[in-house]
C-alpha cells in the first residue's frame, strides 16, 4: 500500500532553509523503481547543495539525500532484475544513459547525462524515492539498512578513491578529514585492504574514534600541529611520507599541502569538494618526487557492489548516530561546525 503523501525535507531556494513537510509520492517511470527509504545518511554534499557551493545548479525545489537505503515497493515494466520487496540503495548516481563513451566503459559517474540524487533529481530525504532500476544498489537482505546507508556514498567513494590511489597492502595512506563521514569509512576500507592509515583531523572525540575504533596508527590534529607536513612524514615508518593521500576535508588548505608530504612516487587523491577551492603543488617537488595528483568521483555499479560486499563480510564498521528525518537541520548545523564524528543517519519514520 503506497500512500499518496509522504514526509520529506525540501528546500525551495538555494541557501535553504530545509522544510519538513508532506509532499506527493511520485510514480516510477518504465525504467525506474520506487524505493521506500527507511534510512538515509547525511553527506556533506547535501549541505553543499543547500548552500549552492558548487558551479553546478541544483533542481529547485529540491529533496536532498543520496545515501538512501530501503525496500523496492514499485517498479516500471522495463525493470526486470530487481523485485518488489528487494532491498535497494538510492545513491548519488541515480541514473545514466548507459550508452555514451563513459557508460560503455563503466565510468558512469562521468556520463554527461548522469542524474544526481538529491541534486538534479529528488533524493532520499523523503519516504519514497525514485531511481533508475539499472543503478540502484542491490543490498543483500542480511545487511541492516541503517548501518549500510553511509556506505552508499561515503563508502563507495572512499573505496574507489583507495583503488584509484594504487596503494598496495602494507603501504601507508594519510586520510585527511579522517573524523568525518568519508574519512571514517576510508580508514575502515583502507584497513580491510591491508593498508596502514594516518588520520588527520581535529579534536579529542575524532582522535579517539580514529585511534581506538577505526584502527589508525597515528592521529595528527591539524588545528594544534605546528607543522602538519613534518608531522605526517614523521608518522611514517621511514619518515619519507605516506604512499598515498586521500583528501576528504572540506577546506582548501590541505589540498595545497598534500603534495609536500606525500612520498616520492606517491599519489594524492582529491575527493573533498570545498567551495571555490584550488589545488596547489610546488612544481619543483612534484617533478623531482614524481608525484601523481588525481581526482576521484564516487564509483560505478561494480564499485558499489564491491563496497557493499566488504560490509557484508564484516570488514567495515560504520560509526553513525541515528536521528529522525525531521531533525535534518540540526545535523546540517553540526556539520557546518565540523562537530560530527562519523556520520548521521536519518530515520524516515520520525
Ligand atoms: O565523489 C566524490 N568526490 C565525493 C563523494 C562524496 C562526498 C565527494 N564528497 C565530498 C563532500 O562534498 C565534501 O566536500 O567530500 C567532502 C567530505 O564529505 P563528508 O565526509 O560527508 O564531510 P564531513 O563529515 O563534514 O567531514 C569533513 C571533515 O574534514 C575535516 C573536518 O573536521 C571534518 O571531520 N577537516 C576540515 I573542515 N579541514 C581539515 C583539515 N585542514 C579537515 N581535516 C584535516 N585537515
Ligand atoms: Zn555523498
Ligand atoms: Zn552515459
Amino acid at each position: 500500500n503506497i500512500p499518496e503523501k509522504q514526509w520529506a525535507q525540501v528546500i525551495e531556494k538555494t541557501g535553504g532553509p530545509v522544510e519538513y513537510k508532506q509532499i506527493p509520492v511520485q510514480k516510477p517511470g518504465p525504467d525506474e523503481v520506487l524505493v521506500n527509504i527507511k534510512f538515509s545518511g547525511v553527506c556533506h554534499t547535501d549541505l553543499h547543495a543547500v548552500n549552492g557551493d558548487w558551479p553546478l545548479p541544483t533542481k529547485l525545489p529540491l529533496v536532498g539525500g543520496h545515501e538512501g537505503a530501503g525496500i523496492v515497493v514499485a517498479k516500471g515494466d522495463l525493470v526486470q532484475d530487481i523485485e518488489i520487496g528487494d532491498h535497494a540503495g538510492v545513491k548519488w548516481i541515480n541514473g545514466s544513459c548507459l550508452a555514451c563513451d563513459f557508460c560503455q566503459q563503466s565510468d558512469e559517474p562521468l556520463c554527461a547525462k548522469a542524474l544526481l540524487s538529491g541534486y538534479t533529481v529528488d533524493g532520499s530525504f523523503q519516504q519514497y524515492a525514485i531511481a533508475k532500476g539499472a543503478h540502484v544498489a542491490r543490498i543483500p537482505k542480511e545487511i541492516p539498512l541503517d548501518a549500510i546507508s553511509p556506505v552508499l556514498c561515503a563508502g563507495i567513494t572512499v573505496y574507489k578513491g583507495l583503488k584509484e590511489s594504487g596503494a598496495r597492502p602494507g603501504q601507508t595512506v594519510a586520510i585527511v578529514g579522517a573524523g568525518g563521514g568519508l574519512g571514517s569509512l576510508a580508514q575502515q576500507y583502507a584497513k580491510a585492504m591491508g593498508l596502514r592509515t594516518i588520520a588527520i583531523d581535529s579534536g579529542e572525540e575524532k582522535k579517539k574514534m580514529c585511534l581506538e575504533e577505526l584502527g589508525s596508527h597515528a592521529f595528527i590534529d591539524f588545528a594544534t600541529s605546528k607543522n602538519v607536513v613534518k608531522d605526517v612524514q614523521a608518522a611514517t615508518e621511514d619518515g619519507l611520507g605516506p604512499h598515498a593521500v586521500i583528501l576528504v576535508a572540506v577546506n582548501e588548505k590541505p589540498f595545497q599541502q598534500a603534495a609536500e608530504y606525500v612520498r616520492p612516487r606517491g599519489t594524492v587523491i582529491c575527493i573533498g569538494l570545498p567551495a571555490g577551492a584550488y589545488l596547489r603543488a610546488p612544481v619543483f617537488e612534484s617533478v623531482i618526487k614524481m608525484i601523481t595528483i588525481k581526482g576521484s568521483y564516487v564509483g560505478n555499479r561494480k564499485d558499489t557492489s564491491e563496497a557493499l560486499e566488504f560490509y557484508r563480510r564484516g570488514l567495515i564498521k560504520v560509526p553513525y548516530k541515528t536521528v529522525g528525518l525531521s531533525e535534518l537541520q540540526k545535523v546540517y548545523d553540526l556539520m557546518h561546525e565540523g562537530k560530527i564524528a562519523g556520520r548521521y543517519v536519518l530515520d524516515t519514520s520520525k
